[in-house]
């Protein structure tokens, strides 16, 4: 706990405004474990701030009552960074979906995970576009028929996103299951005190386009190991692993994150300095060729 600071309760991190998620979405149970992991590192409202894309999952920003960005559809991460970059006191967590993270956004995780900026990840993962009313997603299972624009399945390659973020460079992969409420707060709470670029990928069911998905409560299991720091072994068993291991799966804190340059404070009559036109800029226009 930062020094000084006020105990808060889970609860005085929720906002006033009710989640409008379907009754038994798995969303619910992230954001109760985002606000206990909030609680337990004992941060302030102030210090931190929540950024997310578009999409059901991505709704998290307006039920908390820290600072909160909704960006646009798949940019997310690159807000994030930003945010991070311009005031690195504060803890930013980033909360999206499947979609957003890994379909429109999946060029930002690839780059956020190599840049290993110290920020927290969390992907709510259902295999589905939610929001949008059950289109497939790049994690979705090739044979899954139930999706409104491929009636015959995607045929494709399931996106691994644990290992891309191994093979990218992020230095604290985890998998949760939004109905292991205290499980998943331990994991984020980890996941905020990591001085580098932590990904979560939380496996919150969409009751309604995936009724199949109430199912994966009873089949996540902790990992029977610990997390590993070597990455050759992080990457046999994530990709050997049943999809269903929960815990901090690799872990490297040797890696450091660069620690962004302090913010230089210019005040707005010395930028114009910058843009002075000199004589010789004003002498090589006037031999420019008018453009009409
Ligand atoms: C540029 C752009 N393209 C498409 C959309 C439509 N859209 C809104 S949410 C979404 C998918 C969200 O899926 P996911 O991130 O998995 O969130 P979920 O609803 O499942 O939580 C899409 C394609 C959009 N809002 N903006
Ligand atoms: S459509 Fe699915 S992801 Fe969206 S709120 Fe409903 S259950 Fe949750
Ligand atoms: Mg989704």
């Amino acid at each position: 706990m930062a020094a000084n600071a006020e105990f808060l309760a889970p609860q005085c991190y929720k906002s006033d405004i009710k989640p409008i998620w379907c009754p038994g979405c798995g969303d619910f149970g992230v954001l109760s474990s985002i606000t206990q992991a909030l609680s337990e590192s004992g941060l302030s409202r102030e210090e931190v701030a929540v950024v997310s894309g578009i999409g059901c999952s991505s709704r998290t920003p307006a039920y908390l009552s820290v600072y909160g960005f909704h960006a646009v559809h798949g940019r997310a991460l690159t807000v994030a960074t930003g945010l991070k970059v311009a005031r690195p006191e504060l803890t930013v967590l980033i909360a999206t979906g499947d979609g957003d993270g890994f379909s429109i956004g999946g060029n930002h995780f690839l780059h956020a995970c190599r840049r290993n900026t110290d920020l927290t990840y969390i992907v709510m993962d259902n295999q589905v576009y939610g929001m949008t009313k059950g289109q497939a997603s790049p994690t979705t299972d090739p044979e899954w028929v139930e999706g409104k624009l491929t009636p015959g399945g995607t045929g494709m390659n399931p996106f691994q996103p644990l290992v891309i973020a191994l093979a990218s460079g992020a230095t604290f992969i985890a998998r949760c299951s939004s109905g292991d409420l205290q499980g998943t707060a331990d994991t984020i709470t980890a996941a905020i005190r990591h001085p580098g670029f932590a990904f979560i990928q939380v496996l919150s069911p969409c009751v309604t386009f995936r009724p199949e998905q109430r199912g994966w409560r009873k089949l996540a299991h902790p990992a029977p190991v610990a997390a590993t720091d070597d990455a050759a072994q992080a990457a046999r068993r994530l990709l050997t692993d049943d999809s269903f291991f929960t815990g901090v799966l690799y872990h490297n804190p040797h890696r450091s994150t660069r620690s962004p340059e302090p913010v230089r404070k210019v005040h707005v009559r010395d930028l114009s300095a910058g843009f002075q036109v000199n004589d010789l800029d004003l002498q090589d226009r006037q031999q420019e060729p008018a453009i009409v």
